[in-house]
C-alpha cells in the first residue's frame, strides 16, 4: 500500500512540475515571452547575458522556464541547461528572414545533444508576427526543413509551431495549451509503463 501511495505521489508530482528550456537566436523575443507569461504584460528588455528563470502556473501545471541569452558568443553555454529538460521552446523571429537557416542549425544542434534525448516535446514559437512582412509558418517550416525525411532530430519528437507576438501575447496561450497537453499525454504514457 505504501508503495502504491508513494508511486501515486511520484506520478502526480511529475504531472505538475515541468522544466522548460527557452532558446533561440538573440533578439528573437525570448525574454519578452517569459515576462509576458509571468507578468501578463509587455516589459522592456535588454539582451540577456546569462539567464532568466521564472515559474509560471498554467493549466494545473507548474512550469519552470529557463530563458538563456541567445547571442552567438553565449550559445556554447546553452548545453549547461539541457539536463532534465521536459520540453524545449525554441523561438524564431519571423521578421528576420535572413537568419531562419541559422535558427534551424542552432535548434537541430541542441536537439542532437545526448543530454536532450529525454526532451521529446518541442514547441517552436514563430514570434513577431505583428511586424509587416513577417513570414508565416508554412514558409518557415519549409525553409527550416522541419518535415524533411533526412537526418532530422524532430522526426521522432512531438513538435508544433505556433505563430505569436510576445509583446501583445497573441497566440502565446495557444502554444502553451499545446505544450501542456503534450506533456500530460507523455506523462500518461510514462505512467502506464
Ligand atoms: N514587434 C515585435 N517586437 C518584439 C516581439 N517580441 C520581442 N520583440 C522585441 O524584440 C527585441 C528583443 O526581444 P528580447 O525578448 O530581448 O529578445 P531575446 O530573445 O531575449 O534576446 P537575447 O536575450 O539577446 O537572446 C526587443 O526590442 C523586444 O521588444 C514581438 O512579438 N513583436
Ligand atoms: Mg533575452
Amino acid at each position: 500500500m505504501g508503495h502504491v501511495v508513494s508511486r501515486l505521489v511520484h506520478i502526480l508530482g511529475t504531472l505538475k512540475e515541468k522544466r522548460l528550456l527557452l532558446l533561440g537566436l538573440d533578439n528573437a523575443g525570448k525574454t519578452s515571452l517569459l515576462y509576458n507569461l509571468h507578468l501578463n504584460e509587455a516589459v522592456g528588455t535588454v539582451p540577456t547575458v546569462g539567464f532568466n528563470m521564472e515559474q509560471v502556473e498554467y493549466n494545473n501545471m507548474v512550469m519552470t522556464i529557463w530563458d538563456v541569452g541567445g547571442q552567438a558568443k553565449l550559445r556554447s553555454l546553452w548545453r549547461y541547461y539541457f539536463v532534465d529538460t521536459d520540453a524545449l521552446i525554441f523561438m524564431v523571429d519571423s521578421s528576420d528572414e535572413n537568419r531562419i537557416e541559422e535558427a534551424r542549425d542552432e535548434m537541430f544542434h541542441v536537439l542532437r545533444d545526448p543530454n536532450m534525448d529525454g526532451c521529446q516535446t518541442v514547441l517552436i514559437m514563430l514570434n513577431k508576427q505583428d511586424v509587416p512582412g513577417a513570414v508565416g509558418p508554412g514558409i518557415v517550416i519549409d525553409r527550416m526543413g522541419l518535415n524533411s525525411a533526412g537526418d532530422n532530430p524532430l522526426r521522432e519528437r512531438n513538435w508544433y509551431m505556433q505563430s505569436c507576438c510576445a509583446l501583445t501575447g497573441e497566440g502565446v496561450f495557444y502554444g502553451l495549451d499545446w505544450l501542456c497537453e503534450a506533456l500530460k499525454k507523455k506523462n500518461r504514457r510514462g505512467a502506464r509503463r
